[in-house]
């Protein structure tokens, strides 16, 4: 009898343990990964044309707000960086070489974040929000 009380006190204990354990586990709070637009970009790095990067004085800023870029159409010179900084809502900053789909750049921006971008080759891009292009969210970049 005691032998059994034991065996039964023993697999309350070892339940009560594994619960506290999943307790604990599951109340460990959720670490967010949240990823910033350079992190975002980093992957982007293979492509030559236009990169994001961290740092560096920007030629042009362009202002994401009212679902437009503005300004809209875009002038810099080889090895220019220019400046997408998000005012208002998420967008994103997509940049295709005219003519392609592949997007040498595709960045995330919510309210406030902005996201830097060299043009290392001269050539006309596109630019366009993911989130809003039917509503006319697009411009236009030349690189002299
Ligand atoms: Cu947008």
């Amino acid at each position: 009898m005691i032998c059994i009380r034991r065996v039964y006190l023993i697999s309350v204990l070892l339940l009560l343990a594994i619960f506290a354990i999943g307790c604990v586990q599951q109340s460990k709070p959720e670490v967010k990964e949240v990823s910033t637009p350079e992190e975002q970009g980093a992957h982007e790095e293979s492509h030559t044309e236009a990169v994001v990067v961290n740092e560096g004085e920007p030629s042009v800023t362009v202002n994401l707000k009212n679902f437009q870029f503005e300004p809209s159409n875009i002038e810099t010179e080889k090895g220019q960086i220019v400046e997408f900084k998000n005012i208002e809502g998420k967008h994103t900053v997509t940049i295709l070489e005219s003519g392609h789909d592949e997007p040498l750049v595709d960045v995330v921006l919510t309210e406030d974040q902005s996201v830097l971008v060299k043009f290392n080759e001269q050539g006309s891009y596109d630019l366009v929000c993911r989130f809003h292009e039917n509503a006319g969210m697009v411009g236009k970049i030349v690189v002299i």
